[in-house]
């Protein structure tokens, strides 16, 4: 298992201390970047949910539609861009909706929640109105929690990103860890073109302008591109391996998943854990 506990203890922390919870998702992966054992835990700790689908921007209206509709039926669910400003409306609106039935005097805290990278700290920020905690390309940027007061009734809290996957693949994959910090880049790449070019074969043609078809012949490729290519001629794959990976965290590679590569189309029943 990959994951980091320090951060997961953090987090859970967070949660049972909060009055409802936004799960933050990445509209290019929304079901992949769902944190189902935040979910069980925020349920058991008896919070309403929100899903928060963000990078809104880098996905058609129709998908975001299909996926809105199918996470509907457990939680209520809002897409979003904080980088266009796309949606905050909405979001407001789903917030107070939740919160109002919390009665009490004081005002509503809700916990920002998520995969790293998905945008949480962004969206604190488009809540507040002005920048008030940091964001940055790389995922992990927030260490610490920071409670900011975005309306005289709603306080939100910003957290670390928190992950659970099989392996460093897959958290590649899901735009969890910063490129320098990976131990193979190389094969994590590889895997990661294999993904991306099964959803849509010409993308990388498309962004490096390579026709190859190989994964490896690929990062080969971008490497000649690029000039990334030792004195002795060699392609510097550690290096390519590490910008392909930096161009999908930042949306540069345009690739998303839609609820059939989910199998939800096909699914009778979604597991209903609560409704809002
Ligand atoms: N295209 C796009 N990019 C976004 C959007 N929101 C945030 N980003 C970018 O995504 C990256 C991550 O944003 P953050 O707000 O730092 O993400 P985070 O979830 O707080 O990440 P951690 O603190 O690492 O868990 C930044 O480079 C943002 O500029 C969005 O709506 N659209
Ligand atoms: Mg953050």
């Amino acid at each position: 298992m990959f994951f980091e506990r320090r951060k997961w203890v953090q987090v859970k922390k967070l949660i049972s201390e909060a009055d409802l919870v936004l799960e933050v998702v990445d509209a290019r992966n929304p079901e992949g970047t769902r944190n189902k054992e935040i979910e069980k835990y925020a349920l058991k700790s008896g919070k309403n949910i929100v899903i928060v689908i963000n990078k809104s921007d880098l996905v058609p209206r129709s998908v975001l539609e299909q996926w809105r509709r199918v996470f509907s039926k457990e939680f209520l669910t809002v897409y979003i861009s904080a980088r266009e400003r796309l949606g905050t409306k909405k979001l407001w609106f789903i917030i107070k909706k939740v919160a109002k039935e919390k009665i009490s005097n004081k005002p509503v805290k809700a916990a920002v929640v998520g995969y790293p990278n998905t945008g949480k700290s962004a969206i604190i920020n488009i809540l507040k109105g002005k920048h008030s905690v940091g964001t940055s390309p790389k995922p992990g940027f927030t260490k610490k929690s920071t409670l900011i007061k975005a309306s005289t009734w709603l306080k939100v809290l910003d957290t670390p990103g928190v992950y659970r996957e099989k392996n460093e693949v897959e958290a590649v994959f899901k735009g969890c860890i910063e490129p320098e910090k990976i131990t193979d880049p190389v094969v994590s790449a590889i895997e990661l073109i294999k993904k991306l070019m099964k959803k849509k074969g010409k993308v990388f043609e498309e962004v490096y302008g390579v026709k190859e078809k190989e994964p490896l012949k690929i990062l080969k490729g971008i490497g000649k591109i690029r000039g990334l290519v030792s004195g002795r001629g060699e392609v510097k794959l550690g290096e390519v391996a590490k910008i392909v990976i930096r161009d999908w965290l930042k949306g540069k590679i345009k690739v998303y998943f839609e609820p059939r590569d989910y199998n939800y189309l096909n699914r009778e029943k979604i597991p209903t854990l609560r409704r809002n």
